[in-house]
């Protein structure tokens, strides 16, 4: 994860977890979004099986320390997103990392099927990008300076996806 470098000066709003190290592959994709964007946001390995007390000790301390959104993505038995949910308050969006076998259906499958209660924004497999538009646009619903310069922001990149079809097909 030598890439979490790139992770934003200041105080994070977002935490970018995973269940391990080899979910960075596919991950890195929201810390970049999140770095276009110029939201800062923390990195961290916390597997629901191998390590489930500092999870939850992650998940329960979140909010308190400043924490607006989390992204959570894990592959396989994917239990880190709804286990994360399950132990805060603040909305958590799952990204199923596609692992060898199945495509990615059972990473799929185990984060997008949550009891009723604890709900998990769940991405498509393989969409960190995607969780980390999320982010923002969450981000963006605040009534303060930063949910205003995030709008704008946000409307100046879905111009940018528009130009990008336009200038392919005029
Ligand atoms: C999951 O098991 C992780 O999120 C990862 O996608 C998968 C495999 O982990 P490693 O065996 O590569 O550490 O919990």
């Amino acid at each position: 994860m030598a890439e979490s470098g790139e992770q934003r000066a200041g105080e994070p709003l977002v935490g970018l977890v995973m269940g391990s190290d080899s979910d960075w592959s596919v991950m890195r994709e929201a810390g970049q979004t999140l770095t276009e964007f110029d939201v800062p946001y923390e990195v961290g390995v916390y597997s629901a099986h191998r390590t489930p007390q500092r999870m939850l000790d992650y998940a329960r301390g979140a909010a308190d320390r400043g924490i607006r959104v989390i992204i959570a993505g894990a592959g396989g038995a994917a239990h880190l997103p709804g286990m994360v949910a399950s132990a805060t308050v603040l909305p958590v969006i799952g990204v199923p990392v596609p692992l060898k076998h199945l495509d990615g259906m059972d990473s799929l499958l185990s984060i997008v099927q949550m009891p009723a209660g604890i709900p998990v924004a769940t991405v498509s497999v393989g969409g960190a990008g995607n969780a980390g538009l999320l982010a923002v646009r969450t981000l963006a619903a605040d009534s303060g300076e930063l949910g205003s310069r995030l709008r704008t922001r946000m409307a100046e990149y879905q111009d940018g996806l528009e130009s990008k079809v336009l200038d392919k097909h005029s």
